[in-house]
């Protein structure tokens, strides 16, 4: 794990050398890349630094929790559009990303060059696409960007409110699939520390709660789950249902699989009429972006996603399948001896 205090060294130089600060979180933001972006804010704040935080997506379009959070503190915080940046940058503008490190995946690929400085914090794996910069920290052993801007916080002394520390803490849930997954002692230390600033693991449980009519495109993907091997569940929509789903609908499918004795889950459907959504999870002896990458996609060992176009839902089960066959899993010796001996046991 990387020293927080390393990371909080080198924000403390940029914030320093820079005026003003634009915080970036990725694309369709959710609870996690939310919670870190407001408490990157709180921080520039603290340091007498004013911050934008830069959604591009229209409200409508982002997902209820998110939605609700933005709407709740949209005075508190100034939320602008990618197009605003113009009007906004100086010479000395520092570019502060959570939860994301790729051009791909944010709105503000055409101002990188303007920044005069970029930081990133992220759990994300790198690849290709991510942004070039001397200030990149990434740990993608850390359960979420709001566990790392937590710390920070707490390092830089800075107060935050009972509703600062919920939406931080249900960052966390979020990415840990309720404090169950990835999490270190750390995680756990850094919730006690939040709620004892006043977060309730119930308030923060509670932004989650699902509509009716989301519940059920999850739960029709979940209903419609094979088990190819006993360690892995594939949930999808039929490819002649006509329906389209919300990214974060197959996301919560594949969420969902995690209650199962299985250790990686996939969720497949279509997003619009020629793209399919492949979400997958992993309960940590599989790295899933490792699978997703074979799809186009990416992620970290525990959370992966990609989105395939000319591919029907069938090719893209009948191509999971064959990768997910023990024996041409490339990574399947990672798998400790313990676990396979369970599994094995569990089989007959
Ligand atoms: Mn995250």
């Amino acid at each position: 794990m990387q020293d927080s205090r390393n990371i909080k060294e080198c924000l403390d130089k940029l914030l320093n050398d820079n005026d003003r600060v634009f915080i970036i979180p990725h694309n369709r933001p959710d609870m996690d890349a939310l919670g870190a972006s407001i408490g990157m804010s709180l921080i520039c704040k603290k340091n007498k630094k004013r911050s934008f935080i830069v959604v591009d997506d229209d409200i409508e379009k982002i997902e209820s929790a998110t939605r609700k959070v933005i709407e709740d503190v949209k005075n508190e915080f100034d939320f602008i559009k990618a197009s605003d940046i113009p009007n906004y940058i100086t010479d000395k503008s520092l570019m502060i990303a959570v939860d994301v490190n790729k051009t791909n995946l944010i709105s503000v690929t055409k101002y990188l060059s303007d920044f005069n400085d970029i930081f990133i914090l992220d759990h994300h794996k790198t690849d290709n696409n991510t942004i070039k910069t001397p200030y990149l920290f990434i740990d993608e052993k850390m359960s979420s960007a709001c566990e790392e801007v937590s710390r920070l916080l707490f390092l830089n002394g800075v107060k935050i409110t009972k509703d600062h520390a919920n939406y931080l803490l249900a960052g966390i849930m979020l990415d840990t699939n309720r404090l169950t997954k990835n999490v270190s002692t750390e995680t756990f230390s850094v919730a006690a520390k939040l709620t004892s600033r006043g977060a309730d693991s119930m308030v923060a449980n509670n932004m989650f709660l699902e509509d009716f009519d989301h519940d059920r495109a999850i739960q029709r993907l979940v209903d419609n789950t094979i088990f190819p091997t006993y360690i892995f569940a594939i949930a999808s929509d039929r490819d002649d249902s006509g329906k389209t789903y919300d990214i974060e609908d197959i996301a919560k499918a594949s969420d969902y699989l995690l209650k199962y004795q299985v250790n990686a889950t996939f969720a497949i459907a279509y997003i619009d009429e020629e793209t399919v959504s492949i979400s997958a999870r992993s309960k940590g002896i599989i790295d899933v972006s490792k699978i997703m990458k074979l799809f186009g996609g990416g992620g970290n060992e525990h959370s992966g996603a990609a989105r395939v176009k000319g591919m029907s839902i069938e090719d893209i089960k009948n191509k999971l399948n064959n990768i997910l066959i023990p024996a041409n899993y490339i990574d399947f010796e990672a798998v400790n001896e313990e676990e396979k001996q369970l599994s094995l046991k569990k089989s007959i």
